[in-house]
């Protein structure tokens, strides 16, 4: 109940701040998830998993405040009963069986105590419901790549957007993609993450999914997205000097829109060699980080 309640005055404050920010800036774009200026609380949760991660740590945020009271509490007691002025001579004491025994023992409690939904949480994210889709994604140096293996060999890349095609398109900087991973919404989606090159972390706060890509090696993950829209993440393990520029965006649609949306994709992607740069082209891109940042207003 507290929990909750804190979570959701967190949350409200974060609100609070991100709406006199956009006022600030004086734009606001269609909606989506994303990061924002001066963003304080977390990103609104869209998937099952993410609802308890919320849940875990707004438990977690009351123990940490109980934990701190307490313990600023002794310090304060210390200081004020037993400073030198006022406790000119100090007792020698030097042990106490039952204090130790208690002070090691309530932090053994308190970590188990942890532990058990911590553990239920971890099982819950790796062992998800039968998928109804899988998508395989691939990290490359610097960008993703998105495969549908149920649907025959529809499969194509993410890339950033320059900050002008941003601008046109109506997406945040420095988030938004060409092709973004379309997704029908309410549908458990499973997620198979792998990487051609170095270790990436395919990282979407709202869905709660944040999965290394490794070369060598599948890390799966599983999301049910419950409300339609746009979102955003980044890669979020340092991977090259374009790191900060290989964002992702999960476009979350109706059942009927995405099976529009597959005819389409289909056609779009059947070209040979489809869009998928060859190495020489992919290792001169992208575009200098100036060119990329720049044009915002
Ligand atoms: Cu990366």
């Amino acid at each position: 109940m507290t929990a909750a309640w804190i979570g959701k005055a967190w949350r409200r404050g974060g609100r609070g701040l991100l709406g006199l920010s956009l006022l600030l800036a004086g734009a606001l774009p269609a909606w989506a998830e994303q990061a924002h200026d001066w963003q304080i609380a977390m990103q609104p949760a869209v998937t099952p998993v993410r609802e308890r991660i919320d849940a875990l740590h707004n438990e977690l945020l009351v123990i940490i405040t109980l934990i701190t009271l307490f313990v600023m509490g002794l310090l304060v007691t210390v200081m004020v009963r037993f400073n030198a002025k006022r406790h000119p001579a100090p007792s020698r004491t030097t042990h106490n069986t039952l204090l130790e025994v208690v002070w090691t023992m309530m932090p053994v409690l308190i970590l188990v105590f942890i532990a058990v939904p911590s553990f239920k949480l971890l099982y819950y994210e790796g062992d998800g419901p039968k998928p109804q889709l899988t998508v395989n994604v691939t990290g490359h140096q610097w960008y993703w790549s998105y495969d549908y293996p149920q649907q025959g060999d529809l499969s194509f890349d993410s890339m950033i957007l320059s900050a002008a095609q941003d601008k046109t398109a109506g997406k945040p900087r420095l988030l938004g993609v060409n092709n973004p991973l379309v997704v029908p919404v309410g549908e458990v989606v499973a997620v198979d993450v792998r990487s051609t090159d170095v270790i990436h972390s395919w990282f979407m706060p709202s869905l709660g999914v944040q999965e290394y890509a490794m070369p060598g090696h599948v890390n799966h993950a599983w999301f049910k997205i419950l409300k339609p829209g746009v979102y955003y993440g980044e890669c979020n393990q340092i991977c090259g000097i374009n790191h900060p520029f290989m964002p992702i965006e999960v476009d979350a649609v109706s059942p009927a829109d995405f099976a529009k949306w597959l005819v389409m994709a289909k056609k779009k992607f059947a070209s040979a060699g489809n869009n998928r740069p060859q190495f020489a082209a992919m290792t001169a891109r992208p575009a200098s980080p100036a060119a990329l940042a720049g044009g915002h207003s």
